[in-house]
């Protein structure tokens, strides 16, 4: 049976856009939704309880929270097409450092923006 492999988003995220390279990096068809995130849908509140936040990736029913851990649920289930990581384990360490990094940066920014534009 195939898989069914669903993303709950909101296009403008940073944390959503990782996990959409990542399943594009993999060949995976998804089916793509978009949240409003100032009106949020019962399957983002039933998925992601605990933070109520996209990126949400929902495999065969079952919910992955959290881009980061998202990113290496893709990577360790497909894991036979195109590695998201480096072999060697020195270059691994680095690219979790920046990816890390990048993700605290707009965190950082993100909280800067609350109640603006984007994020309620
Ligand atoms: N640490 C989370 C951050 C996700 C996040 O901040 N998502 C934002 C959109 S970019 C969100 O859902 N905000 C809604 C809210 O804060 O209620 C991750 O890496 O997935």
């Amino acid at each position: 049976m195939a898989d069914e492999i669903i993303l709950l988003d909101f296009w403008p995220s940073m944390f959503g856009m990782k996990v959409r390279i990542a399943l594009a990096e993999k060949g995976l068809k998804y089916e793509y939704r978009d949240e409003d995130l100032f009106n949020k849908g019962p399957l983002l509140l039933e998925m992601n309880p605990i933070h109520k936040k996209i990126p949400v990736l929902i495999h065969n029913g079952k919910p992955i929270c959290e881009s980061q851990i998202i990113v290496q649920y893709i990577d360790e289930v497909w894991k036979d097409k195109s590695p998201l990581l480096p072999s060697d384990q020195y270059h691994r360490a680095q690219a979790r450092f920046w990816a890390d990094y990048i993700d605290k940066k707009i965190s950082s920014i993100e909280m800067q923006q609350k109640g603006a534009f984007f994020y309620p």
